[in-house]
């Protein structure tokens, strides 16, 4: 998003191959064949990478929020991944998120709100009410994944919250901490990553918050322990590594509008007929598939949002 050079999205044909996105670093230290290279690889790689952190099943129930569509393998889900406190690099996620410590982790809640303060992962999210949902995530750079989540509904959350009336909007911060996350030396954007939904939007039953994926806690470079989705609209809205809920009455700073304000909105809807300034969102690399695939309004999910924004004109309102 911020690279000035041609990316992959820019291009007609996916650049990233698929053989970059499978030898990633766990495929290198399992495979016998590369075991002198692996041996030699492992070495050199901190005593915790993120992927020897041990991922806890969860217990969830499947629901029917699921396109149907082949789901993307988990070595993609957890392997290219955009997370720039952990650098701009697909791959450096995966290989400097072990650093974060996803455990205690505690929550501020403040603003127009019932309760206030600082809360616990297990306070916020209903362990006994995890559900899992399979949702397409399209990414503004125009790939796009299929990914099962598993969480509660951001709704879920709020209501126990007791937002005020006059809260129109909800905002949330990651965590931006030096020591854990070594992307946060460079100013590429302004610290911390934050974003912000309409209060209607947030209380959709499609907004999500996911604490795991393929039915495990979350990897930290998909957001530990806790991170938003939101699949009808870009990725970038799905912020990770929440630290803070904050309920508001004007329109939240979100950190990509305040980075190009030109390229990015506050609604950043998936819409294919709203081009980025600089590349077509008409259509969408499906990673791990070859060929191209039509970008659907609203990412496929206008049935249960496009009534959000009756009469706002989504071309101003991008
Ligand atoms: N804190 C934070 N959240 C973030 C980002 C980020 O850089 N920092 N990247 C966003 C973007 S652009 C995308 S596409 C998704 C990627 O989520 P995934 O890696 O779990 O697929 O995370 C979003 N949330
Ligand atoms: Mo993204």
């Amino acid at each position: 998003m911020l690279i000035k050079s041609r990316e992959s999205w820019e291009e007609g044909e996916a650049s990233v191959t698929p053989e970059k996105i499978y030898l990633n670093r766990r495929r290198f230290m399992k495979s016998g064949l590369m075991g002198g290279l692996a041996a030699g690889l492992a070495m050199s790689l901190p005593a915790f990478a993120s992927d020897d952190r041990v991922l806890k099943p969860l217990n969830f129930r499947h629901t029917d929020f699921d396109p149907g569509e082949t789901m993307t393998p988990y070595n993609a889900v957890t392997g290219y991944n955009n997370y720039y406190e952990f650098g701009t690099h697909k791959d450096d996620p995966a290989k400097n998120a072990w650093q974060l410590r996803p455990a205690p982790w505690s929550v501020k809640v403040d603003g127009m709100v019932e309760k206030k303060g600082t809360f616990g992962v297990e306070d916020l999210v209903d362990y006994a009410a995890l559900e899992e949902r399979i949702y397409r995530h399209r990414c503004v750079e125009a790939w796009s994944m299929v990914i099962p989540w598993v969480g509660v509904p951001l709704a879920s959350i709020l209501k126990k919250l007791g937002p005020e009336s006059g809260a129109k909007y909800v905002a949330f911060e990651t965590l931006a901490d030096r020591k854990q996350m070594p992307g946060i030396r460079w100013p590429v954007l302004d610290w911390p990553y934050r974003e912000g939904l309409r209060m209607d939007e947030a209380m959709n039953d499609l907004a999500f918050v996911a604490v795991g994926l393929y039915g495990k806690e979350l990897p930290n470079q998909n957001g530990a322990p806790l991170r938003l989705v939101v699949p009808w609209k870009y990725g970038f809205k799905s912020i990770k590594s929440i630290v803070r809920i904050h309920f508001t009455d004007t329109k939240p700073k979100t950190s990509w509008n305040m980075s190009a304000p030109n390229e990015y909105g506050f609604y950043s809807n998936v819409n294919p007929e709203v081009d980025h300034p600089r590349w077509s969102q008409k259509r969408e690399r499906r990673i791990g598939e070859f060929g191209r695939r039509k970008t659907l309004m609203f990412n496929g999910y206008g049935d249960k949002v496009a009534s959000l924004y009756t009469g706002m004109d989504l071309r101003a309102n991008f």
